[in-house]
């Protein structure tokens, strides 16, 4: 209840506060890109996490404001990055309804002169399962103005294969639960393996989430998986961490 209402003052307060965490080409383990990931930093309570707070911004509405912040300081952020860094966005279904999303993007965009190409939106596949016309038509717009987007956590719904028909994704993300398992699992490598396949053949990239050894990160290269993120290659972090590690690689 009482986090509700600070909530409600987080943003304006500048109690909001992003984390970078880097993606990387498995042709050549160079970073090809960064996931923004909000923090909150509660004046009494601390570092609140996302898992905590995303929810009840949803279930207020108050994820519209959020997450008009969040796209905008994002693409602020990425367009002082060297050109080739993509920076991804995670995208709530509320987000989504109603018209004022596009509008929103284009905004962001043009204020901070990101080139679209450069952002990706990341949505999972409960975005999709609310099947309203606008979260597609919001989709489609995005995409439209040269944006990318990525289907998130894959594999963790019970029909994700049928949303890949939906919405042309550029990107699935394979999710964390997957990419652990293959360390003890053959069956999780062929699971992972066919999710590959299926993404080149429907002209889609992939990612593997939640990379934490080296073997994991091998494994995944051997088998044609083009990016990788986790905390093997790096946790999420500061702005001006990130940008220690973007200018040390440059
Ligand atoms: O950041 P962390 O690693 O704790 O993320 C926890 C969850 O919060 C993840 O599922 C992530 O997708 C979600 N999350 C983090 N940042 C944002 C954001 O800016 N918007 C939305 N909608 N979800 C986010
Ligand atoms: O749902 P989404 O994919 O956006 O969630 C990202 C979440 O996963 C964030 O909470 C992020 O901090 C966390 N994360 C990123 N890499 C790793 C990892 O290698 N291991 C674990 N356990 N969590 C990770
Ligand atoms: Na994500």
């Amino acid at each position: 209840r009482e986090l509700i209402s600070d909530l409600r003052n987080a943003v304006a307060n500048g109690e909001m506060e992003l984390y970078f965490q880097p993606q990387y080409s498995l042709d050549n383990y160079a970073i090809s890109g960064f996931e923004a990931l909000v923090r909150w930093n509660h004046p009494t309570r601390g570092l609140v996490s996302p898992g905590d707070f995303i929810p009840l911004a949803e279930d207020t509405g108050l994820i519209t404001q959020l997450g008009q912040w969040v796209l905008t300081e994002a693409c602020r952020i990425a367009a002082g990055w060297p050109r080739h860094l993509r920076m991804a966005v995670n995208l709530s279904p509320r987000q989504l309804r109603g018209h004022a999303f596009g509008p929103v993007l284009i905004e962001a965009l043009a204020k901070s002169g990101l080139r679209a190409d450069r952002l990706e939106l990341e949505v999972t596949e409960s975005v999709l399962l609310t099947d309203s016309d606008e979260v597609l038509d919001a989709l489609h717009q995005a995409k439209s103005l040269g944006v990318k987007v990525s289907m998130d956590d894959f594999g963790t719904g019970y029909s994700s294969l049928s949303y890949l028909r939906r919405f042309p994704f550029d990107k699935i993300k394979i999710d964390q639960s997957f990419v652990r398992s293959m360390a003890y699992s053959d069956d999780s490598i062929s699971i992972v393996k066919a999710v590959i396949e299926l993404a080149k053949n429907l002209d889609m990239t992939t990612t593997a989430e939640g990379v934490e050894t080296r073997q994991l990160l091998d494994m995944l290269k051997d088998i044609g998986c083009n990016e990788a993120q986790g905390y093997f290659l790096g946790r999420p972090m500061p702005v001006a961490q990130a940008e220690e590690l973007i200018f040390a690689c440059e």
